[in-house]
């Protein structure tokens, strides 16, 4: 068909690594604290886990997240650049960066526009999504490493891939999404079926 496809990326988890930032960065500033390696991360939310642990390791996750540098310093997931930026030059195909900065915003909306710039370039600029609620944003397929993705639209017009993490891959193969292992998986034929 003649019709343009549409991905959705996201940023966090999917080509930044935010899981590795954060713990690389944690022990750093918390060198006597306790933490939790990959390994044994479940749960998307990171302070949840850290406060499960014990209580006052919520706030000092949270910590690492909110401080300046952090995003931007986000080292990219193998392979995932060099993907956006192949299927960027696919016909027929627009690729947007659809992400959730934090609500403290005064680094991290900014660092996002500067990673972008830095590994994708300035023309990629154009292609950026920043939003807390993806349900609202149309597209063909949002690959996505979040389990749940809710909002206030109840029948988004994207099939969600999700994008396999250290803290999803335990979730056993739920009825509701397909999975892409990494992107060494093939990215490109779920967006050839897309198209038919
Ligand atoms: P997204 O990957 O686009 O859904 O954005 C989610 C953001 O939230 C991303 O920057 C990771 C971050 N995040 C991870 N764990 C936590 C947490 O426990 N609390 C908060 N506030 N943000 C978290």
């Amino acid at each position: 068909s003649g019709k343009r496809l549409r991905v959705l990326v996201d940023m966090d988890g999917v080509i930044a690594d935010f899981e590795g930032g954060f713990l690389k960065k944690y022990r750093a500033r918390y060198p006597n604290e306790p933490y939790i390696t990959l390994e044994d991360r479940r749960g998307f939310w990171v302070s949840s886990q850290y406060g499960n642990l014990r209580s006052d390791l919520c706030e000092k996750a949270i910590s690492i997240w909110e401080s300046k540098d952090f995003f931007i310093e986000l080292e990219p997931l193998p392979g995932g650049v060099q993907a956006v930026k192949e299927m960027a030059k696919m016909e027929n195909t627009d690729v947007f960066i659809c992400t959730s900065p934090i609500k403290h915003y005064i680094h991290c909306p900014y660092e996002k526009y500067a990673w972008i710039e830095k590994h994708l370039g300035y023309d990629f600029l154009d292609q950026i999504i920043l939003t807390r609620d993806k349900t609202v944003v149309t597209g063909d397929v949002l690959i996505d490493d979040k389990p749940d993705i809710l909002g206030v639209e109840p029948n988004p017009s994207w099939e969600h891939i999700l994008f396999t993490a250290c803290h999803n891959k335990h979730i056993l193969p739920s009825s509701s999404h397909r999975r892409l292992l990494s992107w060494a998986d093939d990215w490109r034929g779920i967006l050839e079926g897309k198209r038919l």
